[in-house]
Protein backbone atom coordinates (compact mmCIF):
# COMPACT_ATOMS: atom_id res chain seq x y z
CA UNK A 1 0.00 0.00 0.00
CA UNK A 2 1.33 3.45 -0.71
CA UNK A 3 1.06 6.10 1.78
CA UNK A 4 1.50 9.62 1.19
CA UNK A 5 2.66 12.24 3.57
CA UNK A 6 2.62 15.86 2.86
CA UNK A 7 4.98 18.27 4.71
CA UNK A 8 6.29 15.36 5.41
CA UNK A 9 10.02 17.36 7.39
CA UNK A 10 7.38 19.10 9.61
CA UNK A 11 6.69 18.25 13.15
CA UNK A 12 3.57 16.53 12.95
CA UNK A 13 5.10 13.83 10.08
CA UNK A 14 8.28 13.18 12.54
CA UNK A 15 5.53 10.85 14.52
CA UNK A 16 3.10 10.30 11.73
CA UNK A 17 5.41 8.82 9.73
CA UNK A 18 7.44 6.38 11.96
CA UNK A 19 4.22 4.86 13.51
CA UNK A 20 3.14 4.70 9.33
CA UNK A 21 6.29 2.65 9.01
CA UNK A 22 5.73 0.27 12.36
CA UNK A 23 2.25 -0.94 11.05
CA UNK A 24 0.32 1.25 13.11
CA UNK A 25 -2.22 1.89 10.64
CA UNK A 26 -2.75 -0.96 8.10
CA UNK A 27 -1.37 -3.61 11.00
CA UNK A 28 1.76 -5.93 11.25
CA UNK A 29 1.16 -7.81 8.12
CA UNK A 30 0.91 -4.94 5.36
CA UNK A 31 3.93 -3.88 3.31
CA UNK A 32 3.87 -0.27 2.62
CA UNK A 33 5.34 2.14 0.91
CA UNK A 34 6.14 6.04 1.66
CA UNK A 35 5.69 9.16 -0.74
CA UNK A 36 6.69 11.95 1.15
CA UNK A 37 6.33 15.27 -0.09
CA UNK A 38 7.70 18.96 1.16
CA UNK A 39 9.10 22.28 -0.27
CA UNK A 40 12.07 22.62 -2.35
CA UNK A 41 13.51 24.31 0.78
CA UNK A 42 13.03 21.44 3.17
CA UNK A 43 15.01 18.80 0.72
CA UNK A 44 17.97 18.63 3.66
CA UNK A 45 15.83 17.86 5.89
CA UNK A 46 13.37 15.50 4.17
CA UNK A 47 16.59 13.63 3.19
CA UNK A 48 17.26 13.74 7.46
CA UNK A 49 13.80 11.90 7.84
CA UNK A 50 14.30 9.24 5.52
CA UNK A 51 17.89 8.25 6.72
CA UNK A 52 16.37 7.87 10.12
CA UNK A 53 13.20 5.76 8.88
CA UNK A 54 15.89 3.81 7.17
CA UNK A 55 18.15 3.14 10.33
CA UNK A 56 15.20 2.00 11.97
CA UNK A 57 14.94 -0.85 9.94
CA UNK A 58 11.22 -1.55 9.90
CA UNK A 59 10.43 -4.63 8.53
CA UNK A 60 6.88 -3.27 6.68
CA UNK A 61 8.79 -0.20 4.61
CA UNK A 62 9.32 -1.34 1.69
CA UNK A 63 10.14 1.89 -0.29
CA UNK A 64 10.65 5.61 0.24
CA UNK A 65 10.02 8.26 -2.10
CA UNK A 66 10.85 11.96 -1.55
CA UNK A 67 10.13 15.30 -3.97
CA UNK A 68 8.48 18.37 -3.85
CA UNK A 69 5.93 18.39 -6.72
CA UNK A 70 2.88 16.79 -6.14
CA UNK A 71 1.89 15.12 -9.50
CA UNK A 72 5.21 13.04 -8.96
CA UNK A 73 5.05 12.44 -4.92
CA UNK A 74 0.94 11.46 -5.19
CA UNK A 75 1.58 8.75 -7.97
CA UNK A 76 -0.67 5.59 -7.51
CA UNK A 77 -1.15 6.70 -3.77
CA UNK A 78 -3.94 4.47 -2.25
CA UNK A 79 -4.04 6.77 1.13
CA UNK A 80 -2.88 10.65 1.78
CA UNK A 81 -1.89 12.70 4.72
CA UNK A 82 -2.37 16.11 3.57
CA UNK A 83 0.06 17.60 6.60
CA UNK A 84 1.55 20.09 5.56
CA UNK A 85 0.47 23.62 5.30
CA UNK A 86 1.94 27.17 5.53
CA UNK A 87 1.41 28.21 9.45
CA UNK A 88 0.14 31.73 9.96
CA UNK A 89 2.94 34.41 10.26
CA UNK A 90 2.80 37.46 12.70
CA UNK A 91 0.04 40.12 11.76
CA UNK A 92 -1.30 37.44 9.10
CA UNK A 93 -5.21 37.79 8.53
CA UNK A 94 -7.41 34.34 8.54
CA UNK A 95 -8.68 35.26 5.24
CA UNK A 96 -4.56 35.56 4.22
CA UNK A 97 -3.99 31.89 5.57
CA UNK A 98 -7.11 31.22 3.45
CA UNK A 99 -6.02 32.13 0.13
CA UNK A 100 -2.28 31.33 1.09
CA UNK A 101 -3.05 27.62 1.69
CA UNK A 102 -6.04 26.99 -0.40
CA UNK A 103 -3.65 27.10 -2.89
CA UNK A 104 -2.02 24.49 -2.20
CA UNK A 105 -5.29 22.25 -1.73
CA UNK A 106 -5.88 23.55 -5.72
CA UNK A 107 -2.71 22.22 -6.80
CA UNK A 108 -2.71 19.30 -4.32
CA UNK A 109 -6.72 17.99 -5.65
CA UNK A 110 -5.45 18.18 -8.95
CA UNK A 111 -2.36 15.85 -8.40
CA UNK A 112 -4.42 13.58 -6.47
CA UNK A 113 -7.21 13.83 -9.67
CA UNK A 114 -4.55 12.71 -11.87
CA UNK A 115 -1.88 10.96 -10.72
CA UNK A 116 -3.44 8.42 -7.25
CA UNK A 117 -4.90 5.75 -7.03
CA UNK A 118 -8.65 5.63 -8.10
CA UNK A 119 -9.72 4.40 -5.03
CA UNK A 120 -7.36 7.25 -2.94
CA UNK A 121 -8.41 8.14 0.60
CA UNK A 122 -7.51 11.45 1.69
CA UNK A 123 -7.24 13.22 4.90
CA UNK A 124 -6.53 16.93 5.19
CA UNK A 125 -5.18 17.53 8.14
CA UNK A 126 -3.22 20.99 7.04
CA UNK A 127 -5.43 24.16 8.55
CA UNK A 128 -7.67 25.27 7.66
CA UNK A 129 -8.70 21.36 7.35
CA UNK A 130 -12.39 21.76 6.56
CA UNK A 131 -12.05 24.77 3.91
CA UNK A 132 -8.25 23.01 2.38
CA UNK A 133 -10.83 20.06 2.21
CA UNK A 134 -13.17 21.50 0.47
CA UNK A 135 -10.66 22.89 -2.22
CA UNK A 136 -9.18 19.61 -2.98
CA UNK A 137 -12.63 17.76 -3.56
CA UNK A 138 -13.66 20.65 -5.91
CA UNK A 139 -10.38 19.77 -7.89
CA UNK A 140 -10.64 16.43 -8.03
CA UNK A 141 -13.86 16.19 -10.45
CA UNK A 142 -12.54 11.87 -11.27
CA UNK A 143 -12.49 11.17 -7.37
CA UNK A 144 -15.62 11.04 -5.01
CA UNK A 145 -16.22 13.65 -2.89
CA UNK A 146 -16.50 10.61 -0.19
CA UNK A 147 -12.76 10.09 -0.86
CA UNK A 148 -11.87 13.44 0.65
CA UNK A 149 -12.25 14.00 4.88
CA UNK A 150 -10.70 16.73 7.44
CA UNK A 151 -9.11 15.56 10.52
CA UNK A 152 -11.66 16.46 13.53
CA UNK A 153 -9.99 13.09 15.59
CA UNK A 154 -8.13 15.17 17.66
CA UNK A 155 -11.07 17.34 18.93
CA UNK A 156 -12.88 13.87 19.35
CA UNK A 157 -10.16 12.51 21.05
CA UNK A 158 -9.07 15.35 23.11
CA UNK A 159 -13.31 15.68 24.63
CA UNK A 160 -13.09 12.11 25.34
CA UNK A 161 -10.41 12.51 27.86
CA UNK A 162 -11.96 15.30 28.93
CA UNK A 163 -15.09 13.43 29.80
CA UNK A 164 -13.43 10.46 30.94
CA UNK A 165 -11.41 12.48 33.81
CA UNK A 166 -14.36 14.47 35.02
CA UNK A 167 -16.40 11.32 35.25
CA UNK A 168 -13.35 9.83 36.46
CA UNK A 169 -13.23 6.22 34.62
CA UNK A 170 -11.29 5.09 32.33
CA UNK A 171 -11.17 6.66 28.15
CA UNK A 172 -12.26 3.53 27.13
CA UNK A 173 -15.74 3.94 28.88
CA UNK A 174 -16.53 7.03 27.27
CA UNK A 175 -17.93 6.53 23.75
CA UNK A 176 -20.78 8.02 21.07
CA UNK A 177 -18.55 11.80 21.27
CA UNK A 178 -19.37 13.75 18.33
CA UNK A 179 -17.58 17.02 16.55
CA UNK A 180 -19.82 19.00 14.37
CA UNK A 181 -18.65 21.20 12.16
CA UNK A 182 -15.22 23.43 11.94
CA UNK A 183 -12.19 22.28 12.75
CA UNK A 184 -11.40 25.61 15.29
CA UNK A 185 -12.94 27.18 17.88
CA UNK A 186 -16.40 26.95 16.76
CA UNK A 187 -16.57 23.56 16.48
CA UNK A 188 -18.80 21.71 18.40
CA UNK A 189 -17.81 19.34 20.97
CA UNK A 190 -21.07 17.15 21.56
CA UNK A 191 -22.20 15.73 25.34
CA UNK A 192 -25.61 15.76 24.75
CA UNK A 193 -25.28 12.21 22.79
CA UNK A 194 -21.82 11.25 24.53
CA UNK A 195 -22.23 8.07 26.94
CA UNK A 196 -19.84 6.98 29.29
CA UNK A 197 -20.16 3.22 30.36
CA UNK A 198 -23.42 3.21 28.05
CA UNK A 199 -25.42 5.39 29.90
CA UNK A 200 -26.30 9.20 29.06
CA UNK A 201 -22.86 11.18 30.08
CA UNK A 202 -25.43 13.92 30.75
CA UNK A 203 -26.45 11.22 33.31
CA UNK A 204 -22.79 9.87 34.54
CA UNK A 205 -21.63 13.86 35.21
CA UNK A 206 -23.87 15.90 37.12
CA UNK A 207 -22.64 19.25 36.78
CA UNK A 208 -24.41 20.55 33.90
CA UNK A 209 -22.97 23.85 34.12
CA UNK A 210 -19.47 22.64 33.56
CA UNK A 211 -20.49 20.35 30.54
CA UNK A 212 -21.97 23.99 28.43
CA UNK A 213 -19.58 26.29 29.75
CA UNK A 214 -16.15 24.78 30.65
CA UNK A 215 -16.13 21.54 28.97
CA UNK A 216 -16.97 23.10 25.17
CA UNK A 217 -14.49 25.77 26.02
CA UNK A 218 -11.80 23.75 27.03
CA UNK A 219 -12.21 21.42 23.90
CA UNK A 220 -12.34 24.48 21.49
CA UNK A 221 -8.94 25.96 22.66
CA UNK A 222 -7.10 23.21 23.62
CA UNK A 223 -4.82 23.38 20.79
CA UNK A 224 -3.86 27.08 21.66
CA UNK A 225 -3.23 25.71 25.39
CA UNK A 226 -1.24 23.07 23.92
CA UNK A 227 0.59 25.97 22.00
CA UNK A 228 0.97 28.15 25.40
CA UNK A 229 2.46 25.33 27.09
CA UNK A 230 5.04 24.05 24.31
CA UNK A 231 5.70 26.31 22.03
CA UNK A 232 5.06 24.59 19.45
CA UNK A 233 1.24 23.51 18.42
CA UNK A 234 0.15 19.51 19.15
CA UNK A 235 2.49 17.63 17.24
CA UNK A 236 2.12 13.57 18.41
CA UNK A 237 -1.56 13.67 19.13
CA UNK A 238 -2.49 14.97 16.38
CA UNK A 239 0.02 12.08 14.13
CA UNK A 240 -2.18 9.81 16.49
CA UNK A 241 -5.40 11.23 15.83
CA UNK A 242 -4.48 11.26 11.86
CA UNK A 243 -3.86 7.16 12.36
CA UNK A 244 -7.06 6.92 14.34
CA UNK A 245 -8.64 9.20 11.40
CA UNK A 246 -7.60 6.76 8.93
CA UNK A 247 -8.15 3.63 10.37
CA UNK A 248 -11.76 4.37 11.50
CA UNK A 249 -11.95 4.07 7.72
CA UNK A 250 -10.57 0.64 6.82
CA UNK A 251 -11.82 -1.02 10.03
CA UNK A 252 -15.98 -1.97 10.19
CA UNK A 253 -17.19 0.79 13.25
CA UNK A 254 -18.73 -0.94 16.32
CA UNK A 255 -22.29 -1.55 15.58
CA UNK A 256 -24.41 1.46 17.30
CA UNK A 257 -21.15 3.49 17.55
CA UNK A 258 -19.53 6.31 15.62
CA UNK A 259 -16.18 8.20 14.93
CA UNK A 260 -16.17 11.80 13.44
CA UNK A 261 -14.77 13.23 10.77
CA UNK A 262 -14.82 16.51 8.35
CA UNK A 263 -17.09 15.15 5.09
CA UNK A 264 -18.85 16.53 1.96
CA UNK A 265 -22.32 17.95 3.45
CA UNK A 266 -24.07 16.99 0.08
CA UNK A 267 -27.44 14.98 1.05
CA UNK A 268 -26.72 15.26 4.78
CA UNK A 269 -29.64 14.53 7.51
CA UNK A 270 -29.33 17.72 9.29
CA UNK A 271 -29.80 20.45 7.07
CA UNK A 272 -26.81 21.72 6.90
CA UNK A 273 -25.45 23.58 3.61
CA UNK A 274 -24.84 21.18 1.14
CA UNK A 275 -21.22 22.59 -0.33
CA UNK A 276 -19.17 22.32 2.96
CA UNK A 277 -16.85 20.03 4.15
CA UNK A 278 -18.73 19.80 7.74
CA UNK A 279 -17.50 17.27 10.77
CA UNK A 280 -20.38 14.72 11.47
CA UNK A 281 -20.60 11.67 13.64
CA UNK A 282 -19.83 8.76 10.57
CA UNK A 283 -19.79 4.41 10.51
CA UNK A 284 -17.64 2.96 8.66
CA UNK A 285 -17.90 -0.62 7.01
CA UNK A 286 -14.52 -0.62 7.01
CA UNK A 287 -14.02 -0.38 3.39
CA UNK A 288 -12.68 2.71 2.85
CA UNK A 289 -16.12 3.83 3.03
CA UNK A 290 -18.25 6.13 5.30
CA UNK A 291 -22.03 7.15 6.04
CA UNK A 292 -23.47 9.97 8.06
CA UNK A 293 -24.76 9.05 11.31
CA UNK A 294 -28.35 10.16 11.28
CA UNK A 295 -31.40 10.54 13.62
CA UNK A 296 -30.03 12.19 16.75
CA UNK A 297 -32.27 14.57 18.01
CA UNK A 298 -31.06 18.41 18.62
CA UNK A 299 -31.59 20.50 21.26
CA UNK A 300 -31.27 23.73 20.98
CA UNK A 301 -27.84 24.45 22.62
CA UNK A 302 -26.84 22.29 20.43
CA UNK A 303 -28.49 23.51 17.17
CA UNK A 304 -27.67 27.41 18.27
CA UNK A 305 -23.85 25.85 18.46
CA UNK A 306 -23.96 24.26 15.36
CA UNK A 307 -25.15 27.29 13.46
CA UNK A 308 -22.06 29.29 14.42
CA UNK A 309 -19.97 26.81 13.29
CA UNK A 310 -22.04 26.59 10.22
CA UNK A 311 -21.74 29.98 9.48
CA UNK A 312 -17.96 30.15 10.05
CA UNK A 313 -18.05 27.35 7.53
CA UNK A 314 -19.82 29.81 4.72
CA UNK A 315 -17.48 32.63 5.26
CA UNK A 316 -14.62 30.68 4.97
CA UNK A 317 -16.01 28.94 1.51
CA UNK A 318 -16.87 32.78 0.63
CA UNK A 319 -12.99 34.18 1.07
CA UNK A 320 -12.03 31.40 -1.46
CA UNK A 321 -14.58 31.67 -3.68
CA UNK A 322 -12.20 32.30 -6.91
CA UNK A 323 -10.02 28.67 -5.79
CA UNK A 324 -13.52 26.78 -5.96
CA UNK A 325 -14.20 25.18 -9.57
P1 LIG B 1 5.24 22.29 10.53
O1 LIG B 1 5.37 23.75 10.23
O2 LIG B 1 6.14 21.66 11.54
O3 LIG B 1 5.36 21.46 9.18
C1 LIG B 1 4.67 21.82 8.03
C2 LIG B 1 5.47 21.29 6.87
O4 LIG B 1 4.70 21.50 5.70
C3 LIG B 1 6.81 22.01 6.67
O5 LIG B 1 7.84 21.05 6.56
C4 LIG B 1 6.59 22.79 5.38
O6 LIG B 1 7.78 22.93 4.62
C5 LIG B 1 5.58 21.89 4.68
N1 LIG B 1 4.82 22.53 3.60
C6 LIG B 1 4.38 23.79 3.50
N2 LIG B 1 3.79 23.99 2.33
C7 LIG B 1 3.83 22.81 1.67
C8 LIG B 1 3.40 22.39 0.41
N3 LIG B 1 2.80 23.23 -0.45
N4 LIG B 1 3.60 21.11 0.03
C9 LIG B 1 4.23 20.25 0.86
N5 LIG B 1 4.69 20.61 2.08
C10 LIG B 1 4.49 21.87 2.48
O7 LIG B 1 3.70 22.10 10.94
P2 LIG B 1 3.01 20.91 11.73
O8 LIG B 1 3.08 21.18 13.17
O9 LIG B 1 3.50 19.62 11.22
O10 LIG B 1 1.47 21.15 11.31
C11 LIG B 1 1.03 20.96 10.00
C12 LIG B 1 -0.38 21.45 9.83
O11 LIG B 1 -1.27 20.72 10.67
C13 LIG B 1 -0.59 22.93 10.19
O12 LIG B 1 -1.42 23.53 9.18
C14 LIG B 1 -1.36 22.85 11.49
O13 LIG B 1 -2.13 24.01 11.72
C15 LIG B 1 -2.20 21.63 11.27
N6 LIG B 1 -2.79 21.00 12.44
C16 LIG B 1 -4.02 20.45 12.29
C17 LIG B 1 -4.65 19.80 13.32
C18 LIG B 1 -6.00 19.20 13.13
O14 LIG B 1 -6.53 18.69 14.14
N7 LIG B 1 -6.60 19.22 11.95
C19 LIG B 1 -4.01 19.67 14.67
C20 LIG B 1 -2.53 19.90 14.64
C21 LIG B 1 -2.07 20.99 13.70
O15 LIG B 1 -2.30 22.23 14.32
Amino acid sequence: MRIAVTGAAGQIAYSLLFRLAHGDFLGPDQPIALHLLDLPASEGALQGVKMELDDSVFPLLKEVVLGSRAEEVFGGVHYAFLVGAKPRGPGMERKDLLADNGKIFVEQGKALNTCASKDVRVLVVGNPCNTNCLIALHHAPNLSPHQFHAMTRLDQNRAVFQLAQKARVDVADVSHVAIWGNHSSTQVPDFVHAKIHSREALEAISDHRWLESEFVSLIQKRGAQVIAARGKSSAASAANAAIDAMRSLVVPTPHGQWFSSGVYSANNPYGIDEDLVFSFPCSSQGRGDYAIVGGLEMNSFLKEKIDLTQKELIEERDLVRGLLR
